[in-house]
Order: C-alpha cells, then sequence, then structure tokens
C-alpha cells in the first residue's frame, strides 16, 4: 500500500515560524511604539466677585459768586461768568442728581422761588442735560428733599461721561435789603441704575 508520501518541509516550516514570530515581533513592536496620544485633562474654575455698589458724587468747584448785584436784576452761570458748578459721578451706578438749599437765599422771597434757579448746564463733553428725566430749563431751589427732582438725570459714572455742569440763576427782587446773602445747596446722588446692590 501506498501512502501518499508526507514530508515535512522543515525549511518552509522554519521560515513560516520565523514569519509568524517576525509578525508577532511586528505586532508587538506596533503596540509599544504606539505614540501615545497627548493625554489632555480639561478642568474649568470659575471666578466670581460681586461687586458693590457706590455712590459717590464730587463737586469741581464749589463756590459761585456773584459778587454785586442790584435790586431787579439777574444774573447766571450760562455764560461762565461766574462759572458754574461741576458734578462728577466717582461712584459706579448710574445717578440722578437733585438739589436742596438750606435756607432762602432772599429772606423776602422765600424758597422755593425762581429768584434763585438751578438747571442742568449743557457742557459740551457731556449728554446728561438731554436726558428725558431731567428737569427741563430752570427750576426753582426747593428747601425740602421731598420737592426736588432729578435735576441731572442718570449721569454716567464712565470717565469721559461722568460730569455734568449744574448752573445758577439769581434775580434780585426788587426791595432786598443791601448785604451779603448766601445759601448752601446739597446734591444728592440717587442710584437709578436698578442695581440690586450687595
Ligand atoms: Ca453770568
Amino acid at each position: 500500500m501506498n501512502f501518499p508520501e508526507f514530508k515535512i518541509n522543515y525549511e518552509l516550516l522554519a521560515v513560516v515560524i520565523v514569519s509568524i514570530i517576525t509578525i508577532i515581533a511586528l505586532i508587538n513592536a506596533v503596540i509599544l511604539n504606539v505614540p501615545a496620544s497627548p493625554i489632555t485633562g480639561f478642568a474649568t474654575g470659575t471666578v466670581y466677585v460681586n461687586v458693590s455698589c457706590t455712590v459717590s458724587i464730587t463737586m469741581m468747584g464749589n463756590n459761585i459768586s456773584f459778587i454785586y448785584m442790584t435790586e431787579g436784576t439777574t444774573n447766571d452761570t450760562t455764560d461762565n461768568i461766574p462759572p458754574p458748578f461741576r458734578i462728577r459721578n466717582d461712584g459706579n451706578v448710574v445717578v440722578n442728581i437733585s438739589v436742596t438749599a438750606n435756607n432762602s437765599l432772599f429772606a423776602e422771597n422765600p424758597s422755593p422761588t425762581t429768584n434763585f434757579n438751578v438747571a442742568c448746564g449743557n457742557v459740551t463733553e457731556e449728554h446728561n442735560c438731554t436726558q428725558a428725566l431731567r428737569e427741563v430749563g430752570w427750576y426753582a431751589i426747593p428747601l425740602s428733599p421731598s420737592e426736588s427732582p432729578a435735576i441731572i438725570a442718570n449721569l454716567q459714572f464712565n470717565a469721559t461721561i461722568d460730569e455734568a455742569e449744574v448752573d445758577i440763576n439769581v434775580t434780585v427782587p426788587a426791595g432786598t435789603p443791601p448785604g451779603g446773602k448766601s445759601a448752601t445747596l446739597t446734591f444728592t446722588g440717587i442710584d437709578t441704575s436698578g442695581t440690586v446692590c450687595p
């Protein structure tokens, strides 16, 4: 009986084995040499700050002197003679400015009177006097805060638009006795920003 001859080709087997080993080696090599993916971790951090509201107004030039006036005459600061008040918002909220007097400038004509008026002055730099909320034109300066409207509305706090002029207008009533008359004005800034202040 003739069996088909089955010869092992050792040379071929050796090549195959070597090849397999080589392939395994290559696979290992590939696995070992895979460039590591960039390991990137993400994390977030939150910075939080709650800025307090500061209402701060500053007068720049706090004296207006009309020096001599005769009875029945009028003078005001719109021509810068004498210069008007200037007020600046140094806080960080928008404010309305109201004004009151501590006493009547002319005792014979108690305030509020048209003899002693205030108005938002138009300043080339600013636009605060164009706000709709302002009191238009001259306003008789009251003695009581409750009677004092916003003579300047929405005065901003940003550096370039945080100033406004406040003009004063005085008419000396007829029959006013001679001598110096003075009144101190109090300007009040009221936060109108609607910000919830911490
Ligand atoms: Ca004047």
